[in-house]
């Protein structure tokens, strides 16, 4: 097996693009890729801020790193979710990694700065463990972009990552979904611009990539993610790369360059909702309060007590 630059031993084979690489020329394609995908969707100008979104795993902490390599200024923001031992681990390897490079990683927490974690937080507001987290970080994320005066929030979704929420998707015709799945939201109403660089890497070049560079990430998933319809999807969709090598890549991107317009319709009825600011926090919303303050609201609202017996007569 050799590199198809170099004609060296090659120690990765990407079927996608038929060719292998040695160690150099494949982290070159990757910086490569990521330099394209910028460049494609107009992600990012020379010279912005940006605040990288970092979980501890392999591709927050690729895409950090390639955006570094790259020359842009990129800080890391980690968010404590509270998800048991996993985010006691993901904190360290966030950590580590901005130790060892001397970069900025600027730190929450969301059971000490909003009194409540994931867990506790979305049984007690009534939502799915996933929705309550997604959101949360959602907002954090624009609130420190915004606080900050960062140009872009970055996020390590790859091609992997976004092939399935397509997938998921297109089996439901979530046709306001589909309008909105481009790699590159711009700035609009107070939010930030968000970008997804990795998104011409899969799973298995981020990993590869760490690997490679000697970055040390948390390999274990998220205990919250089992039953995760995307994790199913992913292994569809890497079913059908087996016997169609770069069948996910043209899934996503023909959808993205041929089918998007299609879905304009919709995304322009939603975006015509004016936004106001949260009472409480001040982050724009459609409504009084925003979905992170009524999160927070329910997620710490006391637990009622059952006054007049005593516990042992509660429990037999
Ligand atoms: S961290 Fe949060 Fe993910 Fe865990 S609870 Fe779900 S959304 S699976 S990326
Ligand atoms: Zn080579
Ligand atoms: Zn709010």
């Amino acid at each position: 097996m050799k590199c198809r630059v170099c004609r060296g031993p090659a120690i990765i084979d990407i079927r996608r693009h038929n060719a292998n690489f040695c160690s150099e020329h494949f982290l070159k394609l990757c910086r490569d890729q990521t330099a394209k995908a910028i460049a494609q969707f107009d992600m990012l100008q020379p010279g912005d801020r940006v605040l990288v979104a970092v979980s501890g795993g392999k591709d927050s902490l690729a895409v950090w790193d390639i955006l570094n390599e790259l020359g842009y200024d990129a800080e890391g923001f980690y968010v404590g979710l509270g998800i048991g031992e996993c985010s006691d681990v993901s904190a360290e390897y966030a950590t580590r990694f901005a130790h060892a490079r001397n970069l900025t990683l600027h730190t929450e927490d969301l059971l000490r700065d909003h009194g409540f974690d994931v867990p506790h937080g979305s049984r007690a507001a009534k939502r799915a463990p996933c929705s309550a987290c997604g959101l949360t970080k959602r907002h954090l994320f624009d609130e420190a972009a915004h606080r900050g005066g960062y140009d872009a929030i970055v996020t390590g979704h790859n091609l992997d990552d976004e092939a399935a929420v397509l997938m998921g998707n297109v089996l439901h015709w979530h046709t306001d979904y589909l309008a909105r799945h481009a790699p590159m939201l711009p700035a609009r109403d107070g939010f930030p611009k968000k970008a997804k660089p990795l998104v011409r890497l899969t799973e298995r070049e981020t990993a590869a990539y760490c690997v490679l560079r000697g970055i040390d990430y948390l390999v274990d998933e998220c205990p919250m993610a089992v039953g995760n319809k995307h994790l199913a999807y992913k292994e569809q969709l890497n079913e059908l790369e087996r016997t169609s090598p770069g069948a996910k890549f043209d899934f996503y991107f023909r959808f993205l360059l041929d089918a998007q317009d299609r879905f304009a319709e919709a995304e322009a009825e939603r975006t015509d909702i004016s936004l106001q600011a949260c009472e409480r926090c001040g982050a724009p919303t459609n409504n009084d309060i925003c979905s992170f303050c009524a999160l927070t609201e329910r997620a710490t609202r006391p637990v009622p007590l059952t006054i007049g017996r005593k516990p042992q007569e509660v429990a037999s």
